[in-house]
């Protein structure tokens, strides 16, 4: 790959490199779109972190201020941590808590884009987008920045609801996204939030009948969602996209050992050996089955500065487009890359799991 290593013309030193203040004064103006290529993704071995957490996640919640459970079933806020700070053990420990609750919130850090890298690095191969605009010299940051003003982002939200655009971050690669690390910075006066599903209380939602249907199956994901937005944006596409992948529909996570629903309306196209007619029933079936899981979703309210930590492996999560006449919304994030999906049929959902050794799986918050 060749990075693009030009630096923002803003008389910044990296430390005071402001995205969010960019955002609001020249909006997607700071991007850049070089025109080069990049080869395409090499397999690699993915060491997870979580191997190496403490199973009472000791050194994270012994520093932090505060740690409360946003739900039931998804979604931890830590206070008084930065993750700027954090040792190489708490980074551990936060890629299981990460993997307990799905989606682990921190409030008012200071983490700049070139910290997030770094610490994004700790986790995984940090994925570089093959199309999307960048910070220059940035390739690994992806700027959340949507413009009404934008034919993408027209196409991308035109007559569709919030629900079809449930995803888990780039799973038409062949190693998707294991954690992704969001850091909103510029916020509407009101709306913007995001919502999170987990993975594992989709999968335990369903019937031991559709349990047993669905797992041992497979889905086609296609990047062809992004490819459509790259070719209405007009940019160079820097790394071809891959062909389309194929990955199970309940996955099993690595670190946990749970089971995770891994299908989604925005990559996933088909089941693998059915007629579409039966693969787009059942694939429906599903997305309705997730998009209704109020029961086992968390919506979060964003403050400037929040960083929300989630694991793709086991939730999916979705924006909400309601602020466009409200204020200009930013935020970056970084994609550390994981392990090819995989399922073992010997493993268990988080349900089973609690059932059989409650005082193993500690995923209860309320400090
Ligand atoms: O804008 C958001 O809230 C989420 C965007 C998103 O899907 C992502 O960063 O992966
Ligand atoms: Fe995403």
């Amino acid at each position: 790959m060749a990075p693009n290593t030009e630096k923002i013309d803003q008389g910044q030193t990296e430390e005071q490199l402001d995205l969010g203040k960019l955002a609001r004064e020249v909006g997607a103006n700071y991007l850049v779109y070089p025109d080069v290529k990049y080869p395409p993704l090499e397999p690699f071995e993915h060491k997870d972190p979580g191997h190496l957490a403490d199973p009472k996640k000791a050194s994270l919640f012994n520093h932090a201020d505060k740690i409360y459970d946003l739900t039931p079933h998804v979604g931890t806020v830590i206070e008084g941590l930065q993750l700027s700070t954090l040792t190489d053990q708490q980074k551990n420990d936060l890629a299981l808590l990460a993997a307990d609750r799905g989606v682990v919130f921190f409030k008012k850090q200071e983490l700049n884009p070139y910290q997030a890298v770094e610490f994004g690095r700790y986790f995984g191969r940090l994925h570089t987008h093959n199309y999307a605009g960048h910070p220059p010299g940035l390739p690994e940051i992806v700027s959340i920045l949507y413009d009404e003003k934008n034919p993408a982002t027209v196409a991308a939200i035109e007559s569709k609801r919030t629900s079809d655009g449930i995803h888990t971050d780039i799973s038409y690669e062949k190693q998707p996204a294991g954690l992704s690390i969001l850091k909103i910075d510029l916020l509407p006066s009101t709306g913007g939030d995001t919502i999170w599903w987990s993975g594992y209380s989709a999968y335990d939602r369903l019937s031991p009948a559709m349990q047993k249907f669905v797992e041992g199956l497979s889905a086609v994901h296609t990047g062809d969602y992004h490819k459509r937005l790259a070719k209405l944006s007009g940019r160079t596409i820097r790394r071809e996209f891959p062909p389309d992948t194929i990955h199970p529909v309940v996955r099993t996570h690595p670190v946990t050992g749970w089971k995770s629903l891994f299908v989604q309306p925005v990559f996933t196209k088909s089941i693998v050996g059915m007629t579409k007619h039966e693969s787009d029933a059942i694939l429906n079936f599903l997305y309705n089955h997730i998009a209704g899981g109020y029961d086992f979703s968390v919506r979060f309210k964003w403050e400037e500065g929040s960083v929300a930590i989630w694991d793709n492996r086991c939730t999916l999560h979705a924006a909400i487009f309601d602020y466009f006449d409200q204020g200009r919304r930013h935020g970056y994030r970084v994609t550390p890359t994981a392990e090819v999906p995989f399922y073992d049929p010997n493993s268990k959902s988080k349900k089973q799991a609690e059932q059989e050794a409650p005082e193993k799986v500690s995923s209860r918050h309320d400090q």
